[in-house]
């Protein structure tokens, strides 16, 4: 069996999920499609680099990622960085001839997407961004229900990615408040996870119509190189501006004619990773709801009247990856399993030389609708994408 080795870049919250995945994948999917050596993980300094290193199971760690792009051994480049660091790494791994996993969003900006994308387009290399929600067993069937047509023509979808980890004013300022790392707040780091599963489901927006808000315009300044999530306090010191979104919600039209809705904040109350998916079609509708992620509603208008409404299908063997995931349903799938589905279709995608999905292509699109969002927001009218 091909084995491929891996330089995974930036050693935080996704270096961990990304670890997991290379070790736990051919342990669900065997034979699996090739095997990942964990080779290298580069951090901010030697010393966090090797801390990295024995805590994830990398042979070895550096303070420079240049090492990793330049070994001959690598074949995978995974970045797990901030947004900031994206671009420059997913050119010099395209240009080295490296496959690329990369973390969302693709960049900062719609130019650093375009570029991103082209280099990985010369170069010939996969690539796949890590928008593994929609690696949800119950996220596949839904597809799998309206490309088989049950629920008939869409009407309209309805996403939502809420959460409440920045709702007080005194969390830190994170890199994901700051535009110049970031690229764009709720927007950028949780809005565009739905923006991909609603491409996924629906098909392409044509234009939308948006209302951007940032509430709280300042935070404590963070100490620490971590990236403090999780409603942790900041300390009494000085502040920093928050300069990106910290709520949005916009209005879709996609080109097939379906309505739909987004709405993503960080700042719910409440709401811990609460992804929403809705579809009401012509002979049905789909409900999904992240927090409940083993289940998938479903209602069908055939259905008699006196018995029609939602009912619980729970993903299980029946169901896309149920070959490989747990053997009944309910057992539970996590956000590890996510993260190793997704490995398992990279890999795979490497290991047969078909390009992954979602790719950079798809991340510029993505990148597309996020600019037009912005626009939207700013000229409070509908945005072409
Ligand atoms: C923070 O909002 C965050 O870590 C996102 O960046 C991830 O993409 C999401 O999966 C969990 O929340």
């Amino acid at each position: 069996m091909k084995t491929y080795q891996v330089g995974l870049i930036g050693a935080g919250f996704m270096a961990k999920a990304h670890s997991i995945a290379y070790d736990g994948m051919p342990m669900f999917f065997w034979p699996a499609p090739g095997m990942a050596v964990k080779k290298t993980i580069a951090d901010l300094t030697e010393e966090c680099a090797k801390d990295a290193a024995q805590r994830l199971g990398f042979r070895q760690g550096t303070a420079n990622w240049r090492d990793i792009v330049d070994d001959p051994e690598i074949d995978i480049v995974d970045i797990c960085t901030p947004n900031d660091a994206h671009y420059e790494i997913a050119v010099a791994a395209a240009e080295a001839g490296k496959h690329i996993l990369c973390e969302k969003p693709i960049s900062r900006t719609l130019e650093e997407a375009e570029k991103m994308r082209d280099a990985v387009r010369k170069a010939g290399v996969i690539n796949m961004l890590a928008f593994n929600y929609r690696r949800t067993p119950a996220v596949q069937l839904a597809k799998k229900l309206i490309d088989e047509g049950a629920i008939g023509t869409i009407l309209d979808f309805r996403g939502t990615y809420l959460q409440d980890w920045s709702a007080d004013p005194d969390s830190p300022l994170s890199w994901r408040f700051q535009k110049k790392v970031c690229g764009s707040g709720a927007l950028g780091d949780i809005g565009t996870h739905v923006v991909d599963m609603a491409r996924f489901l629906i098909g392409d927006f044509d234009e939308v119509n948006a209302r951007v808000a940032t509430y709280i315009n300042e935070r404590p300044l963070q100490t620490g190189s971590a990236d403090s999530l999780g409603n942790v306090k900041g300390g009494s010191g000085p502040k920093g501006k928050v300069d990106v979104d910290d709520q949005c919600c916009f209005m879709i039209n996609f080109k097939s004619g379906a309505f739909g809705t987004i709405e993503a904040t960080r700042n719910a109350w409440g709401r811990n990773n609460f992804i929403t998916l809705e579809i009401h079609g012509t002979e049905g509708s789909i409900y999904f709801n992240y927090e409940r992620r083993d289940e998938l509603q479903v209602c069908f208008a055939s259905d008699g009247g006196d018995r029609r409404g939602f009912r619980t299908i729970y993903t299980g063997p029946a169901h896309p990856y149920g070959e490989g995931l747990w053997p009944i349903p309910a057992l539970g799938i996590g956000y590890t399993e996510t993260k190793i589905v997704e490995c398992y279709d990279f890999i795979k995608a490497i290991a047969e030389n078909k390009q992954a999905s979602p790719n950079f292509e798809d991340g510029y699109q993505i990148e597309r609708i996020s600019d037009a969002v912005l626009r939207s927001g700013a000229s409070r009218a509908w945005e072409k994408v």
